[in-house]
C-alpha cells in the first residue's frame, strides 16, 4: 500500500479514481469497427474495476495476483486470435492489439501475463502442435484454468537464442531434458512451459513441460524494480523425462520461437502505447489542476511543449499500430515492420513516462500516480522480446540485406 497520504492542496487525486479516457487527436476511432470499440470499452471497464484499484499495492509488495488469471480467461484476454473451437476468441489482430493496449494501460506486468499466455504459449501450441495437443491444452489455457510460460532465454543466451544449450536426448519411449531458462514471465505459477531446446543434432524444437514432472523446478526471481506485479522466474530441467507426445511436431528450428515473438512483439507495440497514453492523460490533468505562481502549470510554455510532444508521438504510434494491425489481419506484416513498431512505441512510451514524471513534480515519484510504475515497467519492456538495439539491427538487416548481429 502506498505510504504517501498528503497531496498538494491544489492537485486533485485523479488517477486513483481511474477516470482515464484515451486521446484520439486524429479520430483514429473512426477507423475501428463497432466490435473493436465494444471490446475496448469492456476491457477498459475490466481494468478500471479489477486492476487499477489494486495495482499500486501489488506492485509495491511485488505480489503477482494469481486470481487475475481466471478473470482474464473469463473476459477473453487469453488467445483472442485463436479459433473459438479451441476456446480462443476468433478475433482479428486489431482486437488483440486493443486488448493489450488497455491491459498495459493498467500495468505492463498484467499485459505480460496475458500476452505470454496468448502469443507465446497458446500460439505455438495452436500453430506447431498436434490436434491432440491443441485439444488438451488450448481450452484450459484460454479459460485461465491453466497458466503457461515460454522458455527461450538462458543465462548465457539472451539476444542470441540460437546459442542455447538446453537440450534433450531421445531415450526410446521418452525424451530426457536438461538445461535452464532464465527471466521467464509467469514461470513461478505456471502449470506448463513451452520450452525451446536442442535435439542431439542441434536442431531447436518446442516441448511442453508440465509442472509436476520430476526434475522440473521454477525458482522465482526476486528483487526486481520493474514489472513487480508480474511473476518472473527460472525454469530448471534436471533429467526431466518428457513424454514423446509433448514435442510440438509441426515446426522446428529457431524460426518457430521467432514466429511466436512476432505475435508477442506486435502486442507489445500496442501495449506500450497504452502505458504512454495513461502517462499523458495523467500529466494533462495534473497540468490543469496544479497551481504554481498563481496559475495552472499547464499555462506555462515549457509544460505545453512537453504535452504537445507527447500527443504528437502518441498520435504517430496510434497510426502505426492501426496500419500494422491491418497488415497483420491480411497476413502481410513482416518481422521488420513489427520490430519498427515495437522499438518505436516502447521508446516513445519511456520518453513520455519520463516527461510526465517531470510534469507531476515530486508527486510523480510516488505511487499516488501510475507514472513511475509505468516508467520502471517499460525498462523491462524495452529489453524483453528483443532489445531496443536488436530491433534496430533487424531493421538494418532489412534495409541493407546485411545481418550485423555477429
Ligand atoms: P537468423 O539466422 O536470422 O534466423 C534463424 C532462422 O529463423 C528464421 N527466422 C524467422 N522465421 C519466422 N519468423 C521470423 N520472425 C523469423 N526470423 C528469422 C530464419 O529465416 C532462419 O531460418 P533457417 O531456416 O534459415 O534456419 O537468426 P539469428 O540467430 O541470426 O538471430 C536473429 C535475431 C538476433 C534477430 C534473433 O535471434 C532475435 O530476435 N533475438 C532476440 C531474442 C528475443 O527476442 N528473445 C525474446 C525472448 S521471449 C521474451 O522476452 C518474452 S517477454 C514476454 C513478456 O513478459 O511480455
Ligand atoms: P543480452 O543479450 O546480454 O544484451 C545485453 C546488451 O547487449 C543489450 O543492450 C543488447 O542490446 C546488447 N547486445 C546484445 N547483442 C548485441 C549485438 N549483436 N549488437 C549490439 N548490441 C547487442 N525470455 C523468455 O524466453 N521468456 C520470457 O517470458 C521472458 N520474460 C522476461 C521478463 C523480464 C522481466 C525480463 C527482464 C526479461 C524476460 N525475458 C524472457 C528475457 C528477455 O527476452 C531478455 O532479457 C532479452 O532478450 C535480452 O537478453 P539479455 O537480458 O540476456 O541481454
Amino acid at each position: 500500500m502506498s505510504t504517501i497520504t498528503a497531496q498538494p492542496a491544489n492537485a486533485k487525486k485523479s488517477l486513483k479514481q481511474d477516470i482515464y479516457e484515451h486521446p484520439d487527436f486524429y479520430q483514429i476511432d473512426s477507423l475501428l469497427t463497432e466490435e473493436h470499440k465494444l471490446i475496448r470499452s469492456s476491457i477498459r471497464d475490466f481494468v478500471k474495476r479489477e486492476i487499477s484499484p489494486y495495482i499500486e499495492d501489488w506492485a509495491q509488495r511485488a505480489h503477482f495476483p494469481y486470481e487475475i488469471v481466471k478473470k482474464f480467461g473469463e473476459i477473453g484476454a487469453f488467445g483472442p486470435t485463436i479459433p473459438q473451437e479451441y476456446g480462443g476468441g476468433g478475433l482479428d489482430y486489431i482486437s488483440y492489439g486493443i486488448l493489450m493496449q488497455e491491459i498495459e494501460r493498467g500495468d505492463s506486468g498484467m499485459r505480460s501475463t496475458a500476452s505470454v499466455q496468448g502469443s507465446l504459449v497458446m500460439y505455438p501450441i495452436y500453430k506447431f502442435g498436434s490436434e491432440a495437443q491443441r485439444k488438451k491444452y488450448l481450452p484450459k489455457l484460454a479459460s485461465g484454468e491453466w497458466l503457461g510460460c515460454f522458455g527461450l532465454t538462458e543465462p548465457d543466451h539472451g539476444s542470441n537464442p540460437s546459442g542455447m544449450v538446453t537440450n534433450f536426448k531421445d531415450k526410446g519411449d521418452h525424451y530426457l531434458l536438461n538445461g535452464a531458462k532464465m527471466w521467464i514471465s509467469n514461470a513461478p505459477k505456471a502449470d506448463l512451459a513451452v520450452v525451446w531446446a536442442k535435439d542431439e543434432k542441434g536442431r531447436i524444437h518446442g516441448l511442453i513441460v508440465e509442472r509436476g514432472m520430476a526434475g522440473f523446478s521454477t525458482p522465482e526471481t526476486h528483487g526486481k524494480w520493474s514489472l513487480r506485479a508480474s511473476a518472473t522466474g527460472e525454469l530448471v530441467f534436471d533429467n526431466v523425462k518428457v513424454p514423446k507426445e509433448n514435442l510440438l511436431p509441426n515446426k522446428s528450428g529457431l524460426g518457430a520461437p521467432l514466429m511466436c515473438l512476432d505475435s508477442a512483439r506486435y502486442g507489445i507495440a500496442w501495449g506500450a502505447l497504452g502505458a504512454a497514453m495513461d502517462c499523458y492523460e495523467s500529466a494533462r490533468r495534473y497540468a490543469a489542476e496544479r497551481i504554481q505562481f498563481d496559475k495552472p502549470i499547464g499555462s506555462f510554455q515549457l509544460v505545453q511543449k512537453k504535452l504537445s510532444e507527447m500527443l504528437t508521438e502518441i498520435t504517430k504510434a496510434q497510426l502505426l499500430n492501426w496500419r500494422l494491425g491491418t497488415l497483420m489481419n491480411e497476413g502481410k506484416a513482416t518481422t521488420a515492420q513489427i520490430s519498427l513498431a515495437k522499438r518505436n512505441n516502447v521508446q516513445v512510451a519511456l520518453e513520455i513516462a519520463r516527461e510526465a514524471r517531470q510534469i507531476h513534480g515530486g508527486m510523480g515519484i510516488t505511487g499516488e500516480y501510475s507514472i513511475m510504475r509505468h516508467m520502471m515497467n517499460l525498462e523491462s519492456v524495452v529489453t524483453y522480446e528483443g532489445t531496443h538495439d536488436i530491433h534496430l539491427l533487424i531493421l538494418g538487416n532489412e534495409i541493407t540485406g546485411i545481418p550485423a548481429f555477429s
